[in-house]
């Protein structure tokens, strides 16, 4: 069924508590964690509790979800003081954009100046 738990998803792994993650905000329908492997001071993972390999598809048949993973990646950056200097969001898309983990989620990178450009 669309958004079901994928047994070999480590995301999904995470939200059943299968797999430790440091968990910074949680609701009913997102989890935020923190990066194993930070490219910025704070670097969290906002995701989806149901299971869609890509921000796309995710949109496509959960609007509001995406929309809430926005509006939690903006408390994360609340919460960790960056959203005064600045900080960005961005969804991988697609091995060739990037994506390694295919269960949707969205980066947000701050609390150091970030460069210029996007690619
Ligand atoms: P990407 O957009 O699919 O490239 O991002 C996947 C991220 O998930 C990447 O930054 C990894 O460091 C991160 N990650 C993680 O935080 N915990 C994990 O158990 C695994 C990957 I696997």
């Amino acid at each position: 069924m669309a958004g079901e738990a994928q047994p070999d998803c480590l995301f999904c792994k995470i939200v059943a508590g299968e797999i430790p993650a440091t968990v910074v905000r949680e609701t009913q329908r997102t989890v935020a964690f923190r990066d194993i492997n930070p490219q910025a001071p704070t670097h969290v993972l906002v995701i989806p509790k149901v299971h869609y390999p890509n921000a796309a598809a995710l949109a496509a048949a959960e609007p509001e979800i995406t929309a809430q993973l926005l509006i939690e990646a903006a408390r994360v950056a609340e919460d960790e003081k960056i959203d005064g200097h600045g900080y960005r969001m961005i969804f991988n898309t697609g091995a060739g954009a990037g994506q390694t983990v295919f269960h949707a989620h969205l980066h947000v990178l701050g609390g150091v100046q970030l460069r210029e450009g996007l690619v």
